[in-house]
């Protein structure tokens, strides 16, 4: 009777210990996850006195542009359609395009800082 309870519990060990290891790995779900919330938003970041890069988004897409440096930068673009006005260090400014086409666009504070961002339809 004891030699089966102690097979019984190095069993028990075994089953625990496999259970253990199955639980450990990643779970697929979670990696689904990051990036998949709102379609219709995109943000563009502004680090080391450089515009990101952006995909082209779809028109009605809200950019949310996010300035993570410590200086002061705009967003504006050179035909006028969109212009942030200043954007403290660490600030951010949200607007929506509405019309397809390409802008180009810079900071007024520092015209080396270039990009373009692509509406489509
Ligand atoms: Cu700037």
């Amino acid at each position: 009777m004891r030699r089966i309870t102690l097979l019984f519990v190095i069993l028990l060990l075994a089953v625990a210990c496999g259970s253990s290891e199955v639980a450990d790995e990643p779970s697929p779900a979670g990696a689904a996850d990051p990036g998949d919330g709102d379609q219709d938003a995109a943000t563009l970041s502004i680090v080391d006195f450089a515009f990101g890069a952006i995909d082209p988004v779809p028109a009605g897409t809200t950019v949310r542009v996010v300035n993570a440096d410590d200086a002061t930068h705009t967003w504006t673009a050179a035909d006028g359609t969109f212009d942030s006005g200043r954007i403290d260090g660490g600030g951010e400014f949200t607007t929506t395009v509405d019309t397809p086409g390409e802008y180009a666009f810079m900071c007024s504070i520092h015209p080396s800082m270039t990009g373009t961002l692509v509406v489509t339809e």
